[in-house]
């Protein structure tokens, strides 16, 4: 039978590698986010790839309106999603407490937590009528541990580990999985999006390291995804070699040298 899944924040990432493996294992993908040409480019790309069906809705997670809209007109086109991957967040700026930049404050928050849960509120009740489903919420190495001048980004991912457990208690009646994967380190557009632009302090956040690359976050999703029904990872925490948790890591160049 078709199967279906829903990304948000498939224009870049974790969520455009989810999307694309899916497509290429013939689920129908429904690709989200805000920019509507690269959801176009993707659209084609997958379907030219994969010949699966694809529908894309550009629309911004922190507008409860435009949540709704778009599932409501999703609805119209498909009546079963199979998986909901809540991936659509960022981290804005890096900075103590009291000089914090309350917008990006604002932004994190209606992004991480807001977001998640708008669209997380249209899509669990008609998994809920249909019986099945499996919720994805990716969280992160910064919602276990917290760091330094990262506050704010960590309690939206604090955040999302509790959301993750209360939805998985909630949703428990009608069998309907939830798994929270929080990788660390991974190269994406995540440091440029923090940096607001700055290209060459985003690279140097992996300078010197192997990151996760958003392949890993995509296999790990489908892996979660392909066991059996009575299988529920409830948290899944994932690093690079040189990684440890959100506070510890080395560089590539320190690990120890094997002994000849
Ligand atoms: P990217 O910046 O590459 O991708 C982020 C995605 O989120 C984009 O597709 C973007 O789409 C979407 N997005 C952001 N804001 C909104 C919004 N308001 N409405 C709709 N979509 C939005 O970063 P990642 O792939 O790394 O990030 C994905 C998730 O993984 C995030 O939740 C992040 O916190 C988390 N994470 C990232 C880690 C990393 O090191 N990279 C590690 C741990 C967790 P668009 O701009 O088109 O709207
Ligand atoms: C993203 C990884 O270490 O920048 O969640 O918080 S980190």
């Amino acid at each position: 039978m078709e199967k279906s899944i829903l990304v948000t924040g498939a224009t870049s990432g974790f969520g455009k590698a989810t999307a694309t493996l899916f497509a290429k294992h013939g689920y129908t993908v429904v690709i989200t986010g805000r920019r509507a040409d690269r959801l176009q480019d993707l659209e084609k790309e997958l379907i030219e790839k994969y010949g699966c069906k694809v529908i894309a809705l550009a629309f911004d997670v922190r507008v409860k309106k435009q949540v709704e809209h778009a599932i409501a007109e999703l609805k119209k086109q498909l009546t079963v999603i199979d998986i909901l991957v809540n991936n659509a967040g960022l981290a804005a700026g890096l900075s103590t407490i009291d000089e914090g930049d309350t917008e990006d404050w604002d932004t994190m928050i209606d992004t991480n937590i807001k977001g998640l849960l708008y669209v997380t509120r249209q899509v669990a009740p008609m998994m809920k009528k249909q019986g099945h489903g499996y919720i994805f919420n990716i969280g992160s190495t910064a919602g276990k541990i917290v760091y330094k001048n990262g506050n704010v980004y960590c309690a939206t991912k604090y955040a999302v580990d509790a959301l993750t457990q209360g939805m998985r208690i909630d949703l428990l009646p009608y069998g309907i999985r939830v798994t929270s994967i929080n990788p660390g380190m991974a190269e994406t557009e995540f440091a440029v999006v923090r940096f607001k632009g700055d290209v060459q302090r985003a690279k140097s956040v992996y300078d010197d390291v192997h990151p996760l690359n958003p392949n890993d976050i995509a296999d790990l999703i489908w892996y979660c995804a392909n066991l059996p029904a009575r299988v529920c990872v409830n948290d899944l925490t994932v690093t690079c070699l040189t990684q440890a948790n959100s506070v510890y890591s080395i560089k590539d160049s320190d690990r120890a040298k094997p002994v000849a």
